[in-house]
């Protein structure tokens, strides 16, 4: 079977129906099955979906009693899945199944990921109220701004989108929520993206299920995320490391001025102890798993960063306030974030020399393909990745 298409519901009365009826008419003659998780709680919706299983041998559906998850209920799907390829929609025809064949075509071509988008030029959100749009857009730029991953897509908060089964196979997955897709971009195996614009549609019945409730669990869900990402936790992990570099530093420089030392020689002191005791927690916590180098010589290379560090502080601290005459404490206030960033790349990819799996993202940008024309989607999209220089064989 090339395709199964996972669809989570919760008491969507008879849409699945629509659903399934839209796709035989869609995807034909093409064999693929239908599979929905249901966490329903409304008996007429289960049985909808009874009579719709009995009705096409391509569906099923697994109901779930005791769970009421989307994000569990979609990697329950994977699980069921038998496809090579595996999508993902709503079953509430928000996502028009017209663009699975664009979908479908973009991973024959090489893609590992398919995100229908609604934020590249020709996608369109319109199936959303001002509100709902306000909280989305927040929600992208929270995740955008934390996970470096989900960074490089503009609609990582869809709910709409097509995989290769190698993507989640042996990936433990536990999304908190919604948003599983992000959950996938940071955890999963893959190298190639693309999107392709789309037009979000609105329900055709019933109503909406997302909550206050909900965009906590996104919340909570961004932080596990962040946390159990060593390329996103590293960061975070670096500047605390930074601030408890400043309390030592303090602490000693307090501590040699009551022993009567020397202004100048205590905060040189004070200086080289802070510097050491970083060194040590950033190689214990900070980039624990790259510690393929001598220590020596990692140490030689922090320390050597930082001096240099302090100096690039000292060059933007004297220019800004010199040369622009800017305030002295804003002044030093910005050398020190250089100083912050400058030490933190350069210890990621010298000190430590931590590896990235490189991921690359094509935006397919056809005009045409919002208005759901596969063929001119397809075509813009092998011309998308041609000139990305992916593989793409006729
Ligand atoms: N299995 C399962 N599906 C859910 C749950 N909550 C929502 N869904 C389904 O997820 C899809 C998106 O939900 P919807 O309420 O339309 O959210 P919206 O499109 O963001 O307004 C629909 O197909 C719902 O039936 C849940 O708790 N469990
Ligand atoms: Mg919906």
């Amino acid at each position: 079977m090339k395709i199964s298409i996972v669809v989570p519901t919760f008491n969507e009365g008879n849409n699945p129906a629509v659903v399934a009826e839209t796709l035989i008419k869609v995807l034909h003659p093409l064999e693929f099955e239908l599979i929905f998780v249901d966490d329903s709680t409304s008996k007429e919706s289960v049985e909808s979906l009874e009579h719709l299983c009995g009705e096409f041998p391509w569906v099923r559906y697994e109901h779930r009693e005791h769970e009421r998850s989307l994000g569990t209920a979609v990697v329950r799907g994977f699980e069921l899945a038998r496809g090579e390829l595996i999508a993902v929609m709503d079953s509430d025809m928000q996502h028009p199944p017209e663009l699975l064949k664009a979908m479908m075509a973009a991973a024959e071509i090489g893609c590992d990921i398919v995100i229908p988008s609604r934020f590249v030029p020709g996608g369109d959100d319109g199936g959303l109220s001002p509100s709902r749009k306000l909280i989305s857009w927040v929600a992208r730029v929270i995740g955008q701004a934390t996970l470096k991953r989900v960074r490089s897509v503009t609609d990582p908060t869809s709910g709409f989108f097509l995989l290769r089964r190698s993507v989640v196979e042996n990936v433990r997955l536990q999304p908190i929520g919604w948003k599983v897709l992000i959950e996938i971009l940071v955890h999963g195996n893959y190298s190639r993206i693309v999107e392709i614009p789309y037009r979000f549609q609105p329900r055709i019945a019933g109503s909406s299920n997302m909550s206050l409730r909900e965009q906590w669990n996104y919340l909570k869900h961004i932080f596990k995320l962040v946390v159990s990402s060593s390329e996103d936790r590293r960061k975070y992990v670096f500047a605390a490391v930074g601030i408890s570099g400043v309390l030592v530093n303090m602490m000693v420089y307090v501590g040699l001025v009551k022993l009567h030392m020397d202004f100048w020689q205590a905060g040189v002191l004070a200086g080289a102890v802070a510097m050491v005791s970083n060194f040590a927690l950033n190689d214990r916590l900070t980039w624990h798993d790259s510690r393929s180098t001598p220590g020596l010589k990692r140490f030689g290379k922090y320390v050597a960063t930082s001096l240099t560090g302090i100096g690039i502080d000292t060059m933007v601290l004297s220019m800004l306030a010199y040369g622009m005459h800017v305030d002295y404490f804003i002044a030093n206030g910005i050398g020190i974030f250089v100083a912050m960033i400058w030490n933190f790349y350069v210890n990621n990819v010298w000190t430590w020399k931590t590896e990235y799996r490189e991921i690359e993202v094509a935006l397919s940008c056809a005009s045409s393909s919002a208005d759901s024309d596969s063929l001119g989607a397809i075509r813009s999209m092998r011309s998308a990745l041609t000139d990305r220089k992916w593989v793409v064989e006729e």
